[in-house]
């Protein structure tokens, strides 16, 4: 599921006085990375654009979705909280279960879900109430969790961190040195490209963003398929690829 740009957009939060996206570079990115996420496989649905909600196109933060159930979170920005209310509906149509967060803000990018136990990064956007409020919420669903740090100066965890295989992570080097993936398997992002530790694994292959060759590189030794993506313009949003879209398999 993914959400289509709003024209407001150019107005997504962002850290530092630099220029906003285009509206129409946007379009084109999220395009994109719908038409990879559908080339590999996944039946993607588009909900239409919200203006109210500048940042709204970034489905990951105000929900977390599982074979198993969804569970609607509290986004730490003020300006993204009204989004899981928004998204609340159209979950309910799709999911028997959706539970929410009694107390605390979390936001999705802050979750770095694995097989065996999810990663909660406490954040700017995700304090310990809202974390130990989603523990008990993926508890529900039958998930272990693990609440963790993410490093400073990193908007979320998964800004540095992805999961390539059941077992392999690619993190930064300050996320990697946090000791956090310990008993993983942890590939490094080659220095000045810690960008591409934004990644999304579906089915066979990886989405993953343009720009950076030596992790392409990396990636292709083993042996994964790679869809390189431009980034660019919602990197100016402080996005990458694995916040614009909510992913889970059907039971
Ligand atoms: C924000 O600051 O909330 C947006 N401009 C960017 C959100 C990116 N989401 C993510 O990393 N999961």
């Amino acid at each position: 599921m993914a959400r289509a740009p709003a024209h407001s957009v150019v107005d997504g939060l962002r850290d530092g006085d630099h220029d906003g996206p285009a509206y129409e570079g946007v379009l084109a990115e999220h395009s994109a990375c719908v038409a990879a996420l559908t080339a590999a496989g996944v039946s993607v649905e588009v909900l239409p654009p919200l203006e109210a909600y500048p940042d709204s196109i970034f489905v990951e933060d105000p929900a977390l979705v599982f074979t198993e159930g969804a569970i609607l979170l509290n986004p730490g920005a003020p300006s993204r909280a009204g989004e899981a209310a928004e998204l609340a509906p159209v979950l309910r149509e799709r999911f028997d279960r959706v539970l929410t967060l009694p107390q605390g803000v979390a936001d999705g990018g802050d979750v770095l879900v694995t097989p065996d136990l999810v990663f909660i990064g406490l954040s700017a956007r995700t304090n310990a109430l809202g974390a130990a409020a989603l523990a008990d919420a993926l508890a529900s669903l039958g998930r272990a969790s693990r609440v963790v740090e993410t490093p400073s100066g990193v908007l979320h965890f998964k800004s540095a961190s992805a999961l390539i295989d059941e077992e392999t992570v690619l993190a930064t080097p300050a996320m990697a040195r946090s000791g956090v993936f310990e008993g993983l398997r942890v590939l490094l992002t080659p220095p000045g490209e810690e960008a591409a530790a934004n990644l999304v694994r579906v089915n066979d292959r990886v989405l993953a963003a343009a720009g950076h060759p030596r992790t392409a590189a990396l990636l292709e030794g083993l042996g994964l398929r790679l869809v390189l993506l431009e980034t660019a313009e919602v990197a100016r949003i402080d996005a990458g690829l694995s916040c614009m879209s909510l992913r889970w398999r059907k039971a």
